[in-house]
């Protein structure tokens, strides 16, 4: 299983400054969490991305379609106002958790606004650096879950459910 990060603007700048907002951890102390529990859940880790231009960002996202089976999708600022990252997401069809470092909720009201909320299968928000692993620990559950019940993955959009086969009618 393949599992994309992706990091919008202004991320390259965690642990260097604001970190009483952020957190101390820097985006490569987070990926370094993220591939130790990646590995202990058996699951390859893509990426991570980040970059502090949308179109990049778009990109990066029409990528991950055919490669990955999920992703964690921080798209910072982005998050309350991109179109084009919502659009792109949805043209991907791969399914991804929306993960924030703060809890947006409790912050001022443009955050609490969110565009791609609605087409993600989750949103974890508010813990800080272990956002991302919450984050990572659900879309592998979600990715094996859909597995289960026959929902394609890897940016394809849902097959069919397996038919069952009819039941023969009770005899008499
Ligand atoms: O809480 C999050 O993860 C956010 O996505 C972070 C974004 C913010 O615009 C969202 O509303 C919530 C901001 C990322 C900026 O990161 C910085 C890190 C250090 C110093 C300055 C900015």
């Amino acid at each position: 299983m393949h599992i994309a990060v992706i990091n919008g603007p202004n991320l390259d700048l965690l642990g260097v400054r604001e970190p009483g907002r952020y957190g101390t951890a820097t985006l490569a102390v987070i990926e370094r969490r993220l591939r130790a529990r990646a590995a202990e859940l058996g699951v390859e880790l893509d990426g991570p991305v980040q970059s502090n231009h949308e179109g990049v960002l778009v990109e990066a996202i029409h990528g991950l379609r055919g490669r990955a089976d999920g992703a964690l999708v921080n798209a910072a600022a982005y998050t309350h106002t991109s179109v084009a990252i919502r659009d792109a997401l949805l043209a991907a069809g791969v399914p991804f958790v929306e993960v924030h470092l703060s809890n947006v909720w409790a912050r001022e009201p443009f955050r609490h606004q969110s565009l791609l909320a609605d087409i993600a299968v989750g949103v974890v928000a508010g813990f800080g650096a272990e956002s991302y692993v919450l984050g990572l620990e659900a879309i592998v559950h979600h990715v094996k879950a859909s597995r289960r019940s026959g929902v394609a993955s890897r940016g394809k959009s849902a097959a069919a459910p397996a038919r069952r086969r009819p039941r023969t009618p009770p005899r008499g």
